[in-house]
């Protein structure tokens, strides 16, 4: 018979190959070497922090699917996804930053770019040189897209944007911002342009006052006829799909960063457990204890190990959108509530900072929305598997 490894009972270690445990390894030290130590303060004062693309660009970690020709790692989706592990592990605003800029932004101009607009974008992307944001969501369209208001018109050597973006993260230091509107001259359909900071009616204020994810900056997207060249436009790709194959790849990261996060508060869970006393013995050997630790095992094992078979699927390109949905939608929800049961056998302790709980818990709750909430996931599920619409 075999051994049992509590902290990895169906041996996910086993089914990686040097690489992804070598690129895992190292997004784990730089992870809780660099961030761990900042992360109490910077949500606590919704830090800013745009150095750290830079730290994450020199150690690879920016656009690791993305060739290495353009500045990327060349590298696979398995490897994506245990990077946005290991830095969910500390907090889920710093995953954001990594994933926004390298599914939303890099993938984009990888896919749908001309080869000048690789060319000048990508390496500064992949050094955290530039920070990049993705602009779909509106005030008046969040789970439908397809809503939007923003309107690119066409001009005699360009377009002229005119529309306003809600919730994008990074948006306020952002140098490259990857924006969909709908094109007059392409009969209304949604098109990608690609703006740059400093153009003339382009702004992106901060929203003030969240309460989660709040070591990730989040802001607006204002644009007051900002008008671009042709070369702003991302030729090879039109409609809902340009933005949803971004998505696809970020949610698939999700899947897995959520894990992490839900994996540092079930290992608090247990360790405080074990170091606290209540009635003269261990929180941890109570029944109701050990009852929530077994869950927290469970579902993270089962989520970790579907996550890998998700990323195996993408890099053989046989992962459908539904099945992003179905990790997307549950290991969120998992690790939400994991997040909050682990808050919950801190007790007093568990709603201060020092114990990291809480702060999983609060970012959660924004995973848990963005990326497709996580009822809307429920739909496309639905959709799938009865035939029938059910968004409107
Ligand atoms: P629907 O009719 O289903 O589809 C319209 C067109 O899009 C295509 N499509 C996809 N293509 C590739 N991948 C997917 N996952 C796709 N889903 C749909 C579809 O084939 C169709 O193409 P065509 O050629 O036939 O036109 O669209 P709908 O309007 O009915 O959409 C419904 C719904 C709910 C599925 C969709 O709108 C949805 O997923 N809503 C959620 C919105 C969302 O996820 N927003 C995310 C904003 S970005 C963000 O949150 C970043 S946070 C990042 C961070 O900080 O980490
Ligand atoms: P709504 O769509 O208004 O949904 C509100 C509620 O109604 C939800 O519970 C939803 O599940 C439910 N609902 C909606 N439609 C239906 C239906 N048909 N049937 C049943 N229930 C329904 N967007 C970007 O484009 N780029 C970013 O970088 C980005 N970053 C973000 C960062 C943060 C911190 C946050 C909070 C959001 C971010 N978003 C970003 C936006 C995010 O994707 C949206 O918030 C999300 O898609 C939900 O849209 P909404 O907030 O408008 O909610």
């Amino acid at each position: 018979l075999g051994q049992f490894s509590w902290e990895d009972p169906l041996y996910l270690e086993d089914q990686l190959s040097e690489d992804e445990r070598m690129i895992a390894q190292s997004a784990r030290t730089y992870a809780q070497t660099s961030l761990m130590p900042k992360i109490t303060e910077a949500y606590a004062n919704e830090t800013v922090a745009p150095e750290i693309f830079k730290e994450m660009g020199d150690m690879g970690l920016l656009g690791i699917t993305v060739p290495e020709e353009y500045g990327g790692l060349g590298s696979s989706y398995v490897a994506y996804g245990l990077v946005a592990r290991e830095i969910e592990r500390v907090d889920s605003g710093y995953r954001s930053m990594m994933s926004v800029q390298s599914s939303l932004v890099m993938y984009p101009i990888y896919a749908y770019g001309t080869e000048e607009q690789r060319k000048k974008y990508l390496p500064g992307l992949a050094a955290g040189d530039l920070i990049g944001c993705f602009g779909l969501t509106e005030p008046d369209a969040g789970s439908d897209p397809a809503g939007m208001k923003t309107r690119a018109e066409k001009t005699a050597n360009g377009y002229k944007i005119t529309g306003a973006k809600m919730w994008i993260s990074n948006a306020p230091i952002a140098d490259v911002f990857v924006v969909w509107a709908k094109s007059d001259e392409h009969g209304g359909k949604i098109r990608g342009f690609i703006l740059e900071k400093g153009m003339t009616g382009l702004s992106a204020p901060k929203i003030a006052n969240k309460m989660s994810l709040r070591a990730s900056v989040t802001g607006e997207i204002v644009m007051d006829g900002v008008e671009v060249g042709d070369d702003a436009l991302l030729p090879n790709v039109q409609g809902l799909k340009g933005p949803f194959g971004c998505l696809n790849r970020a949610r698939y990261g999700i899947s897995w960063g959520v894990m992490g996060a839900a994996e540092f508060c079930w290992h608090a869970g247990r360790q405080y457990g074990l170091d606290r006393h209540q009635f003269k013995r261990p929180l941890a050997q109570t029944q109701l204890f050990q009852k929530k630790l077994a869950d927290m095992q469970t579902e993270i094992t089962l989520g970790l190990h579907s996550a890998l078979r998700l990323g195996r699927l993408m890099d053989e390109a046989r992962a459908a959108p539904e099945m992003i949905s179905m990790l997307k939608r549950n290991n969120c929800g998992k690790a939400l509530d994991i997040a909050r049961q682990s808050r919950d056998m801190h007790g007093g302790n568990g709603i201060t900072l020092e114990y990291h709980v809480i702060r999983h818990a609060m970012n959660l709750e924004t995973v848990n929305t963005y990326e497709g909430t996580h009822d809307v996931h429920a739909l496309i599920l639905g959709r799938a598997q009865t035939g029938l619409q059910a968004f409107f």
